[in-house]
């Protein structure tokens, strides 16, 4: 097809395999261009399946009822903070990653940008080998394609190959890599990397497993530690992974961007409860919830909780729930852990790994660490 724009003006379904999902993408009708996009997203969407929406959103609203017998009737009582990422989450999500106050994604993006070459010669040692770059919790990808840009510019055998637990996210990440670097090979994998094993396929070349965006600040050390394990069982000698990192700095810095003028921030915690009412038939009042940050200097994290302006009775029905709110009680709805440069290293050489370069922004705000097998 690459090789036939001119002639061809067949059905491209014949492509595709049943429920399979096709995406055309062009800026322009009839270039050449618009149709070596097509292709290549034709050629790459055939990936391991993406569920129908009605098994997807059935699965969705166990793990929310299941997630809300445990968190909402413990005490403390807390909620765990993937709950944040339905549609307009995300999208809550995208803003808060613009705010003035929020530093780390924009950080992180200028440390991708002025070493994106430099990440990609130390981890791609042989030149002549093929390279897979694998993204844990991908989202939207808008940062990786800096990474893939300097990739194409050493190797003309580029594979992409994003997981995350939302197929929407997975979708949007798959349009943005295919429209702006058509040659690179796409393979998507849905997957909570943190309940399921990877298992990704043998590859005859070197992976490169980003796990960017301080993600990993959302685990506990003993989370971090078996995700980074799991990660560790998948890869092979000479792969490497890469870890972005959020630091440890001011605490007034710190709270800032958890706690941004605008609320952004504010709506994005609350919208868990409008998730519960509009999914689980639940009836908060958002209005008498507040948004808390506090900065826990012991355990070295950000914590954002839900506090209750009063006492006040909610009912979840789906899952059937009364549940009872005393002023000031709170439900628990994230940490966000950050680093030291120690504690980074302590963490990779537990799980096996040995650090091979860092790289970080001029006011060390921000870490990105490439690893490898020790
Ligand atoms: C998605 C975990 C990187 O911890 O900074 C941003 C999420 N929460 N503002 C973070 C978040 C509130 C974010 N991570």
């Amino acid at each position: 097809m690459r090789h036939s724009c001119e002639s061809y003006s067949g059905d491209l379904s014949e492509f595709l395999s049943t429920g399979n999902q096709m995406a055309v993408l062009r800026d322009s009708l009839g270039t050449l261009k618009g149709f070596v996009k097509m292709a290549t997203y034709v050629q790459t969407v055939d990936i391991e399946h993406f569920a129908p929406a009605d098994e997807r959103e059935a699965l969705t609203r166990e793990a929310l009822t299941r997630e809300v017998r445990r968190g909402l009737v413990a005490r403390p009582r807390s909620l765990s903070p993937w709950m944040f990422y339905d549609a307009e989450g995300s999208r809550l999500f995208e803003r808060i990653t613009t705010l003035p106050e929020y530093y780390p994604t924009r950080t992180e993006r200028a440390i991708l940008a002025g070493y994106a070459d430099a990440i990609i010669a130390a981890a791609h040692g042989d030149r002549s080998l093929p390279l897979r770059l694998v993204e844990l919790g991908a989202g939207t990808a808008s940062k990786t394609c800096i990474l893939l840009e300097a990739a194409l510019r050493v190797s003309d055998d580029v594979a992409y190959v994003p997981v995350d637990v939302c197929p929407d996210a997975l979708e949007l990440a798959c349009q943005n890599v295919a429209c702006a670097l058509p040659e690179v090979r796409m393979q998507p994998i849905v997957r909570n990397y943190v309940t399921h094993p990877l298992q990704l396929d043998l590859f005859d070349g070197t992976t490169l497993a980003l796990y960017i965006g301080t993600s990993i600040g959302n685990f506990s050390p003993e989370e971090a530690q078996l995700i980074l394990r799991n990660l560790c069982s998948q890869l092979q000698t000479g792969d490497a992974p890469l870890l972005g990192t959020d630091m440890v700095k001011d605490r007034r810095t710190l709270l800032a961007a958890y706690d941004d003028n605008d609320g952004i921030t504010g709506a994005f915690n609350l919208n868990i409860l409008h998730r519960l009412n509009r999914e689980l038939g639940a009836n908060f009042d958002a209005a008498c919830f507040r948004h808390r940050v506090l900065w826990n200097s012991i355990e070295c994290r950000i914590e954002m909780h839900l506090e209750s302006t009063q006492e006040q009775g909610v009912s979840i029905d789906d899952a059937d729930l009364d549940l009872h709110f005393m002023p000031r009680e709170t439900i628990h709805t994230e940490n966000s852990y950050k680093f030291t440069d120690q504690g980074i290293r302590r963490l990779l050489t537990q799980v096996g790994f040995e650090v091979r370069g860092t790289w970080k922004d001029s006011r060390g705000w921000y870490t990105l660490t490439l690893a490898c097998l020790g």
